[in-house]
């Protein structure tokens, strides 16, 4: 027999792919290797054969959609118990099971992963470990069971060494869960897939003095006092659920109480659990769940179904917030905010995240997903009613130049490099590398695209059509397009391609008029380039909303030749071809088209407008959207030119129209605030960077920061004037007018901190000193980490030494460090990893330090030298090892290498090859390296070294 001794000899071993047996009772040091959580396996009773290494050796296989089928079995009814202990938790399950008719005969397997199994019976029976299942790094399989049965299973997990933060873990003392997409086989086994619905009782027996709260999904039944320092609590879901919907939370907690009635007169309860020091900071979450619940009312006619809802904010957290039912889980940065610990971008945040969450109650749990390829269904759906939601609550053309930003920065990129997928994908590796802006946000255009295309009451018709007709089942994408055709008499198939075929369409559209026919022809080209699996593309089912105006701005009548009458305003054609004509008649002079408006497809539109044109529109279009969009192109146009051109020539004066329709935007009275300062704010280097081929982010930054200050020494005196007149008079508040006022007087600050003026200097200095609220002071301290100055340090100690005890906050201070722009900030960067607030296994402050750096500051991290690719390659090893999800979304960074220029495509390629050969690499992190890299791997080739659950703390 050999004898491995490290976890290098063991990692060789899985290489070889050959079987080979591991006996817990060995004496050679191993059986200590595994249960530190390098490998695969769980330690059986002596003597029980564990698994064979061509399993462990991963045949990494992906998993198609075209293999869905539906489960063998189903799961009426499921009895948890749970025995809370840090280091040994005991989990009893009693599941119902019944065979779905054609499944006789067929073996019951369940999932799970990373749990010692105790115990297990079927009927009462006690099953043999060595003829009545099998056990593997993820299955449990039963042979033989009848068409109808109880099982009764007891694990044991280890939730303070679990630093993944899925299934059960602990965070700052207490218990939490996270199940979506497949965190519950972490806790029990279980058919863990979203088709699989059960009722739900859970009973949690814990230490009362540290555990005081006790929660679960649904309605609380019964709290015991057990006498012997525990206590027990039982809850009961009465609505079926699947399991990634499972909650649970023990721990020491505020509640802050408020209440809900219904529009049909029910009372429901609010429950927002905090840590004590927290319960000043949820006011306005708390307001925002009670606005949310109205709006979902009003809008569309959907009403809260629980006696209680309850919220728990937790400080590790994988991602924003959780919807399980009755039990959101939230990172408590979308929970908690007071004015002077949070800004108004926070307090925008908490709303959206809070509003989501509860939006999934219908759109993802009453009416679920079927498999995992179908996640737009509820997470498409669900961001395009929190859009609507916040556009409701702010203004509707602010909201919208939010949300196609953070489309066009990321989804955009993400559509153009290796890891594009369809909203609906066709395969995947890992499920959590899917949480992607493509079925999040694009999903979410996909449906604002069919509000477009059928109108608003065809919509509210279509959507109460799905929820009535799939209450309570677990459907597809289909279902919902269907459902959005019955109700409206249209046919949608074509439009179904936007979620079968990946790829941002790019709508080219030529103009022609003639004067004495009095004929305007808009000629419209789509193309859509190829994308991994999908060479060729058929053409798109596209709502392009469109005006045309005159010559002072106003809309002219849009009447397509064979129409009696025009349609004044925006008018929506839809395109169906790759080329098409639109014959608009009866125009009496020849406008200036306004295309697009409102972002009415996601698409990349190229028009033939000139720049005058552009300022027209950008001083006359009544669609807000196209205004700020028509000065977002005049701006991206003269960055882009001056980062191609040679250094010399990069003092250029900028374009006197340009700077003239900037200057009447600053004193415009007809638009709000917020939306003078979004369209008075330059398009970011991250969306420049994809309209640059190849992208040079240095010279991108340089020409951005140059046009700044152009237009600050051009402006200077407006710019001052309207920062003063915007100062805050009179108490701080969070109303959309308020906020507005504050958003442009820190625009204008921004800009003025590029003329490295004292007066101005001071002007900031003492904002930050007398800030009374966080946006203030943040904006203050953004402009001051941005320049090389004594106020600069003593600025961010003073900060650090007042907020040192808020991790919030700190995080923010961390973040702010990281994003400078200053040539130092790597190493400044690199400094803070050491510093004693810093830790890997908190992902909010991984995110704040290193997210921050890798994606919030392009000029530094793709510093020529390859100095970023290097640190974030250091970096994502060291997280990979403790939390696989949010070590691949960094990884993630690194996949558009192709984009950029020869130097740093070779850098950030060799990290990838550097990342792809380190030793036990997770699935998450080998899936985005892979497919990056355009290898094979991912594919389903075995390969080695890969590990399948993740590291325990030894
Ligand atoms: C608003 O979708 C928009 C998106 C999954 C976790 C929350 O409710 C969620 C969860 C990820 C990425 C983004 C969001 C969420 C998750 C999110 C949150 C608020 N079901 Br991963
Ligand atoms: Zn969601």
């Amino acid at each position: 027999m050999q004898v491995w001794r490290s976890i290098d000899d063991v990692s060789s071993l899985l290489r070889t792919g050959l079987a080979w047996t591991c006996y817990s009772d060995c004496d050679y040091g191993i059986t200590s290797t595994l249960r530190c959580g390098f490998l695969i396996f769980q330690v059986q009773p002596a003597g029980k054969r564990l698994m064979t290494a061509s399993r462990a050796a991963g045949k990494e296989r992906a998993v198609y959609l075209k293999d869905y089928r539906p489960p063998d079995y189903r799961i009426d009814h499921v009895h948890l118990g749970f025995s809370m202990d840090e280091e040994s938790t005991q989990v009893h399950a009693r599941l119902d099971v019944v065979g779905n008719g054609v499944s006789l005969g067929r073996p019951l397997v369940l999932d799970g992963r990373e749990l010692d199994l105790k115990s297990i019976a079927l009927d009462g029976r006690r099953l043999n470990p060595r003829k009545d299942y099998r056990v593997d790094a993820e299955h449990l399989t039963i042979p033989r069971v009848p068409g109808r049965f109880t099982l009764e299973i007891e694990t044991e997990i280890h939730p303070r060494n679990n630093t993944t933060l899925m299934g059960l873990y602990v965070s700052g003392g207490n218990f939490c869960t996270q199940c979506e997409a497949e965190g519950f086989r972490k806790i029990t086994y279980f058919l863990d897939r979203p088709d699989v619905m059960a009722r739900y009782t859970t009973t949690i027996v814990a230490d009362k003095l540290r555990y005081p709260v006790l929660l679960s999904n649904g309605n609380p039944v019964e709290r015991v006092d057990l006498g012997d320092g525990r206590h027990r609590a039982t809850w009961v879901d009465p609505h079926p659920k699947p399991s990634y919907l499972f909650a649970l939370v023990a721990g020491d907690l505020a509640c802050v109480e408020d209440q809900f009635v219904t529009r049909s007169g029910r009372p429901v309860l609010l429950h927002m659990y905090v840590q004590h020091h927290n319960a000043d900071k949820c006011g306005h979450a708390m307001a925002s769940l009670k606005k949310a619940m109205q709006w979902d009312e009003c809008v569309f006619g959907r009403e809260y179904d629980l006696d209680i809802y309850q919220i728990v904010a937790v400080d590790d957290f994988n991602m924003g917030a959780m919807e399980n039912k009755g039990l959101n889980v939230f990172n408590s940065v979308y929970v908690l905010a007071r004015p002077d610990t949070a800004t108004d971008a926070d307090y925008q945040a908490i709303e959206r995240v809070i509003a989501h969450e509860y939006f999934h109650n219908w759109s993802g749990n009453r009416v679920t997903c079927r498999d995992w390829f179908q996640l737009s269904l509820k997470e498409g759906f669900t961001v395009f009613r929190d859009q609507e939601f916040g556009a409701d609550a702010t203004s509707r053309g602010v909201a919208r130049v939010q949300d196609v930003n953070v489309l066009r920065t990321h989804q955009f990129r993400e559509d153009a490099g290796p890891m594009a997928h369809p909203v609906r994908p066709e395969s995947y590796v890992e499920i959590n590398n899917f949480y992607t802006t493509t079925v999040y946000n694009k999903g979410a255009e996909v449906v604002r695209m069919l509000k477009e295309l059928i109108g608003a009451d065809g919509f509210r018709r279509g959507a109460d059509l799905y929820f009535e007709r799939h209450d309570g089942q677990a459907v597809t994408t289909d279902d919902f397009v269907k459902s959005m055709e019955d109700a409206n008499g249209v046919n949608l198939s074509q439009f179904r391609l936007w979620y079968s075929q990946a790829g941002t369409p790019q709508v080219h559209i030529g103009r022609a008029y003639d004067a004495r026919s009095g004929i305007y022809i808009l000629h419209v080209r789509q193309t859509c380039p190829s994308t991994p699996g999908q060479p060729r593309k058929e053409p798109f089912h596209i709502p392009l909303a469109i005006a045309l105006l005159d010559d002072e701005g106003r809309e002219l009548p849009v009447r397509l030749m064979g129409e009696h009458s025009g349609v004044v305003g925006t008018r929506v054609l839809q395109l169906r071809q790759t080329e098409e004509t639109f014959v608009c008649v009866s125009v009496l002079q020849e406008p200036v088209p306004s295309l697009l408006r409102g972002f009415s497809a996601p698409v990349r539109l190229q028009s033939d407008l000139s720049d005058s044109e552009r300022c027209f529109l950008l001083g006359r279009d009544g669609d807000p959207f196209s205004r700020w969009e028509a000065g977002q192109q005049l701006a991206a146009g003269l960055i882009l030119n001056l980062a191609t051109q040679s250094r010399k020539q990069s003092t250029q004066p900028l374009n006197p129209q340009f700077v003239d329709a900037f200057r009447a935007t600053l004193r415009s009275n007809d638009l709000d605030k917020a939306m003078i300062a979004q369209v008075l704010t330059l398009p970011s280097e991250s969306y420049l960077a994809d309209l640059m081929v190849p992208v040079d982010p240095q010279a991108l930054h340089d020409a951005r920061v140059s046009v700044l200050r152009s237009l600050a020494q051009t402006l200077r005196d407006d710019l001052l004037a309207v920062y003063r007149d915007n100062v805050g008079r009179g108490g701080y508040s969070v109303d959309p007018e308020s906020v507005g006022r504050r958003s442009l007087k820190n625009l204008c600050l921004s800009y003025l901190m590029e003329l490295d003026d004292p007066e101005v200097r001071a002007m900031c200095v003492g904002q930050f000193q007398r800030g009374d609220n966080m946006t203030d002071v943040m904006a203050a301290l953004r402009a001051l980490a941005n320049n090389d100055c004594h106020e600069r340090r003593d600025a961010l100690a003073a900060f650090h030494k007042k907020w040192q005890g808020e991790p919030l906050v700190l995080d923010k201070w961390f973040a702010l460090q990281a994003t400078s722009r200053l040539p130092q900030t790597l190493a400044e960067v690199k400094a803070l990893t050491r510093h004693p607030a810093f830790t890997l296994k908190n992902p909010n402050r991984v995110r704040a330090l290193i997210g921050s750096f890798c994606t919030g500051n392009p000029a530094r991290f793709h510093d020529r030298s390859g100095s970023g690719y290097a640190f974030l390659a250091d970096q994502a090893l060291k997280i990979d090892r403790l939390n696989p999800q949010v070590a691949a979304r960094l990884v993630g960074v690194l996949s558009l290498w192709r984009k950029y220029e020869a130097r740093r495509q070779a850098l950030m390629k060799r990290q990838l090859e550097r990342i792809l050969a380190a030793p036990a690499l997770s699935r998450d992190v080998h899936e985005i390296a892979s497919k990056s890299l355009g290898s094979a791997g991912a594919k389903g080739k075995g390969r080695g070294g890969v590990r399948r659950r993740s590291r325990r703390r030894s």
